[in-house]
């Protein structure tokens, strides 16, 4: 459903470094963002979290957008990403989720009965909140920079409302996975369905590029991945494909797995920090596009440290087709702004 109150966004220029990149081409300089780059460690995004709460922050677009271009405010970073959450989408289905910060399902879905009584089909037309946040965002980055799109992969968000939250074992998870496999692919199936309509339309509100979030990638063993998990992965990317935009696929705890997602599609793969990059562009090979891979708590380290390590995965990147710089893995609430702008530098003249 397309506002017309709305005016036209600037596009962002195709010669973008970051959009080139994710083209495949290399680009004059390393192109950088960071997960999580809107968020508590910036003392702007807490003043406003002081007034609102994380589930109003999400619902109002025009805050989105504020809070979206902090960073790109403040560092001079390459692309912007949604402020949102990967959960929004269980909105769609009526499961109510609270954030305390981490996320709370009251209501754990984790029965037959429990997974029919939830509003599958056209369900992404219930998040026309961020539709509008993806506007307003493109509306005031003025194509400064590329837009982000997301959502999570099936599991990492399925298994949320089959734990009730976050969970360090899954074993809610993986235990309908192995005893009631059909009932567990059939509720990825449909959460696969809802998420390449969801990605759908933040690409018609504008989104340059998506990136599929599988944050608990680790939580099953790589075989169990490749028969549970893997083909809903497949099909999100092959079905995301003719949206026409770059998909980025970063699954964390992907050393085991960067063999079984090398091949699905997706024009990057992100790469956590749990290898070095060079030994990931081994595996995935030297034709793919990588994002990647500083552990971010390295950003509580000495500028010294932070320097070294970056300007070697800068020189790793150089083997790949192209390189995004990015953390491993989101920034910690804990991070000094200063370390991030410093990052940012080392990447940008390396
Ligand atoms: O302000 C607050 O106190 C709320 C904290 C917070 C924030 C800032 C949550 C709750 N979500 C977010 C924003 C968010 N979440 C973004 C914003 C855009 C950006 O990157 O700047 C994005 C992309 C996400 C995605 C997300 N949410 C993921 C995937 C990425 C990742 O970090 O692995 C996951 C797993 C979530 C679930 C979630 N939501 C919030 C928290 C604290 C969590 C993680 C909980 C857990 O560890 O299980």
């Amino acid at each position: 459903m397309l506002r017309t109150a709305m005016p036209t966004a600037v596009p962002t220029p195709p010669s973008h470094p970051f959009l080139s990149a994710c083209r495949g081409e290399r680009p004059s300089r390393t192109p950088i963002w960071v997960m999580r780059q809107a968020g508590r460690y910036l003392p702007e995004y807490r003043e406003i979290r002081s007034r609102v709460s994380f589930e109003a922050l999400c619902r109002t677009p025009e805050l989105c957008a504020e809070v979206t271009l902090q960073p790109i405010d403040r560092f001079g970073l390459d692309a912007a990403i949604l402020f949102s959450d990967i959960l929004v989408v269980f909105d769609a289905i009526g499961v109510p989720v609270v954030f305390n910060p981490s996320p709370q399902v009251a209501a754990p879905v984790r029965t037959a009965a429990d997974v029919k009584a939830l509003r599958w089909g056209r369900a992404a037309d219930h998040l026309d909140y961020v539709y509008q946040a993806v506007r307003a965002c493109k509306q005031a980055l003025t194509g400064r920079v590329p837009l982000i799109g997301f959502c999570g992969a099936p599991m990492t968000t399925a298994s949320y409302m089959i734990e009730g939250g976050s969970s360090r074992e899954f074993e809610h998870t993986k235990a309908m996975a192995f005893t009631e496999p059909a009932l567990f692919g059939g509720m990825l199936e449909n959460i696969t369905t809802l998420l390449i309509e969801y990605l759908a339309g933040q690409v018609a509100a504008g989104a340059d590029v998506v990136q599929i979030f599988e944050s608990w990638g680790a939580a099953f063993a790589p075989d169990d991945y490749r028969i549970h998990v893997l083909p809903h992965v497949r099909r999100l990317v092959a079905e995301c494909k003719p949206l026409g935009v770059p998909i980025i696929l970063f699954v964390r705890g992907n050393a085991g797995l960067l063999s079984q997602i090398r091949d699905l599609g997706a024009d990057v793969l992100g790469v956590d920090w749990s290898l070095d990059l060079s030994d990931a562009i081994d595996v995935v090979g030297t034709h793919q596009v990588v994002q990647g891979n500083l552990d971010p708590l390295t950003l509580l380290g000495p500028a010294a440290l932070v320097t070294e390590k970056a300007e070697r995965i800068v020189v790793a990147g150089r083997s790949a087709r192209a390189h995004i710089f990015n953390l491993g893995h989101g920034i910690s609430r804990h991070t000094d702004p200063a370390m991030l702008q410093h990052l940012v530098d080392v990447v940008h003249r390396s």
